[in-house]
């Protein structure tokens, strides 16, 4: 899903429009109209223009936003990570709030304007009236900060429909996870000899006839319990927890990754025991890897039937096949038998 998020204004550019709109108003007046009486029309229209314009700049900001309650649970807990539920909400209503605060601002000058008797007593509401717009603009610069960086953060987000069949590449840092979903997938994420390089997630595809299979790479996990995880492996568990119909655990046999075996086995333990998904375990770098790795990889994980080179990206078909026969094919037979008995 992408977001469209509206242009959010800063203090300044508000006032900028603001006093652009004030200034820009203009008032017919007959030309047998006393002074008074055309310096009253002319600052009830400008009230009244730069009142509304200001008002739907901000409304219009407020409910552009995406609503948090329509947010798929995916992309609500990325917010919340990446600026916090909470605060995003306060920061759009008090935006909101301030659209409603203007018009009653300006009815208050308006009103005070039918009563003036003199010129200085029009100049001294005007002043006011300016005086407290301007202090409620400066008053939202922490809100329309929030609204702005939410904006950019949302706009960012991975491209992600949670209503497709997902697989999920997870694993400890560096084992060969965005190369995989290289070779798997549409996807051409970045691959790098150091560990880290993926901080978040990246989404491809596959394509089966008419039908597109979700493959998603995530940032590589470390063996810690989850109240300890920074952002950004709480991504991975975000698309493990809500996306993920079956998960390709990729292990590095090899002392190349810089991950034991250990500390993979226990990144594999948490998500076996987590999170209720299928998992497929694949031991990556055969080219380099050797006999005696493979074997001890073995050992360790149980029943490895998929090795592969994801450099080469050699073993990738067979991996694909089994995701299609195994998890795919009987997941869309079972929709369709749902949906059938719905029918029925
Ligand atoms: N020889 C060999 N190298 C591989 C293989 N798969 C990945 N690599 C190398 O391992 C390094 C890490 O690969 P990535 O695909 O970036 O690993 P990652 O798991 O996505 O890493 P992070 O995003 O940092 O967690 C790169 O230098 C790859 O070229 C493989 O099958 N054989
Ligand atoms: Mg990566």
């Amino acid at each position: 899903m992408r977001f469209n998020t509206p242009y959010v204004y800063s203090p300044e550019e508000l006032k900028s429009y603001f006093f652009g709109v004030y200034k820009s108003a203009e008032a017919k007046s007959p030309s047998t109209e006393p002074g008074l009486e055309r310096l009253r029309r002319l600052e009830a229209v400008r009230i009244k223009k730069s009142a509304r314009g200001l008002a739907d700049a901000l409304r219009e900001m407020a409910v552009s936003m995406p609503f948090v309650n329509d947010l798929h649970p995916f992309y609500r807990e990325l917010l919340e990570l990446g600026v916090g539920i909470a605060k995003y909400k306060h920061a759009l209503g008090k935006i909101g709030n301030a659209a409603v605060a203007i018009k009653s601002i300006s009815g208050e000058a308006l009103m005070a304007l039918r009563t003036a008797y003199s010129k200085e007593q029009i100049y001294r509401i005007r002043k006011a009236y300016i005086a407290r717009v301007v202090d409620l603009i400066e008053d939202l610069a922490p809100e329309l900060e929030t609204a702005k960086s939410a904006a950019a953060f949302l706009r960012r987000l991975p491209d992600v429909d949670p209503d497709l069949f997902t697989v999920v590449v997870a694993g400890a840092p560096n084992v060969g996870k965005s190369s995989l979903v290289g070779c798997l997938s549409t996807a051409k994420p970045k691959v790098a000899e150091y560990p880290f390089t993926t901080r978040q997630i990246h989404v491809g595809h596959i394509f089966v006839r008419g039908d597109r299979i979700q493959v998603i790479d995530t940032p590589g996990l470390l063996d810690r319990p989850f109240d300890e995880m920074n952002k950004i492996e709480l991504q991975a568990v975000l698309a493990l927890r809500y996306l993920a119909k079956v998960v390709v655990f990729l292990v590095d046999p090899t002392h190349y990754g810089g991950f034991d075996l250990s500390i993979q086995i226990n990144i594999f333990n948490s998500i076996k025991n987590n999170f209720n998904i299928p998992i497929i375990i694949v031991i990556n770098k055969i080219d380099l890897a050797n006999d005696d790795d493979i074997k001890k990889a073995e050992e360790l994980f149980g029943e490895i039937r998929i090795r592969i080179s994801a450099k080469t990206c050699s073993g990738v078909e067979e991996l694909k096949a089994r995701i299609l026969e195994d998890y795919y094919v009987p997941y869309m037979l079972q929709k369709l038998r749902q949906i059938r008995a719905a029918e029925r």
